[in-house]
C-alpha cells in the first residue's frame, strides 16, 4: 500500500512539473469555430454524466462490499424460484436510465451537432479546396482563381538532430493558408495520390483527403492568430512532414492578400513538385 502511495505522488509531482507539461495539454485547445466549441461541449457533457455514473456505480459496489460482509453476520441470497417483482426492477431500472443517458441526455445534443457539422452550404460566404499530395498540401480559391502549394520549412538539419529545433519545429510552412476571420467558410477535400487527412485541432475539423472523392466540411473562425495542425492519415514516409498552417486575419488585410495572391504567378501543378523535404534529401547526396 505504502509502495502504491509512493507511486501514485511521484506520478502526480511527474505530470505537475513544469518541464514536464511543456508541449503537452491535458484539455482541448481553444475552440475558435462553433464545430470546436459544439464538440468540447459534446465532451464536457459526457466526461460529466459518466464520472457522476462512475462514482455512483462503485461508491455503491464498495458501499456494498463493505457493509453485507458475512463476517458483519449477512448471509448470501439464493435467488431460486420465480423472478419476482423487485428482481424485475434491479435488472430492468440500469437498462432504462442507461437507455435514457444514450438516447436522451447524449443523443439529442449530439443529434444536433452532427446536423451542424455538416451544413456545409448554409450562408457559405467562400470555398476553399484543400488538396492533399505526398508530402504538401495544395490550397485553390476556385472562386478567385488562386492556388498555391504550401510545404514544410522545417529544416533538415532540425530533422536530423544536427541543429537545435525551432519553436514550431515540422508546424512551419512556405505559404500559409489565410482565411478571413468571421466567414464561413465551405472546405472540399480530394487528394492526387493517397489519403491524406487535413486537421486543425482548434478548428474542430478533421476531414480526409480521399483520391477521386470530393469531402467537405466548414469553419467559422472567430479568432484572429495562426492555428496549425498536421496530416493525420498515415500517407507514406514524409507523412510527419506536411503541416497545415492557417492564418486569420482581418477582412481588409484577407482582401490585400488574395489581391497579392492573383497577381502573383500561379502554382505549378502539384503533380510536377517534389516534395521539399525529399528535394533536400536529394540535394544532401
Ligand atoms: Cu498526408
Amino acid at each position: 500500500m505504502r509502495s502504491l502511495c509512493r507511486l501514485g505522488w511521484g506520478v502526480l509531482l511527474a505530470l505537475s512539473s513544469v518541464a514536464a507539461m511543456a508541449g503537452y495539454a491535458f484539455n482541448f485547445p481553444e475552440p475558435v469555430t462553433p464545430i470546436a466549441r459544439e464538440t468540447l461541449h459534446m465532451h464536457n457533457l459526457v466526461m460529466v454524466v459518466i464520472l457522476i455514473l462512475f462514482f455512483l456505480v462503485f461508491g455503491l459496489l464498495i458501499y456494498s462490499f463493505r457493509t453485507h460482509r458475512k463476517d458483519a453476520g449477512y448471509k448470501a441470497g439464493t435467488f431460486t424460484g420465480p423472478v419476482n417483482r423487485k428482481q424485475w426492477l434491479w435488472v430492468l431500472s440500469p437498462f432504462a436510465l442507461l437507455f435514457f443517458i444514450d438516447y436522451v441526455v447524449f443523443g439529442i445534443p449530439a443529434l444536433h451537432a452532427v446536423i451542424m457539422y455538416e451544413d456545409t452550404k448554409t450562408d457559405a460566404e467562400m470555398v476553399v479546396k484543400v488538396t492533399g499530395s505526398q508530402w504538401l498540401w495544395q490550397y485553390e480559391f476556385p472562386a478567385e482563381g488562386v492556388s498555391f502549394t504550401s510545404r514544410l520549412t522545417t529544416p533538415r538539419e532540425q530533422i536530423d538532430n544536427g541543429a537545435a529545433k525551432g519553436e514550431h519545429y515540422l508546424l512551419e510552412v512556405d505559404n500559409p493558408l489565410v482565411l478571413p476571420v468571421g466567414k464561413k467558410i465551405r472546405f472540399i477535400t480530394t487528394s492526387n495520390d493517397v489519403i491524406h487527412s487535413w486537421w486543425v485541432p482548434a478548428f474542430g475539423v478533421k476531414r480526409d483527403a480521399v483520391p477521386g472523392f470530393l469531402r467537405e466540411f466548414w469553419a467559422t473562425v472567430e479568432k484572429t492568430g495562426t492555428y496549425r495542425g498536421q496530416c493525420s492519415e498515415l500517407c507514406g514516409k514524409e507523412h510527419g512532414f506536411m503541416p497545415v498552417v492557417v492564418n486569420v486575419v482581418s477582412q481588409e488585410e484577407f482582401a490585400k492578400w488574395l489581391a497579392s495572391k492573383k497577381s502573383a504567378a500561379p502554382a505549378a501543378p502539384v503533380a510536377a513538385v517534389e516534395p521539399a523535404a525529399t528535394a533536400v534529401v536529394a540535394k544532401a547526396q
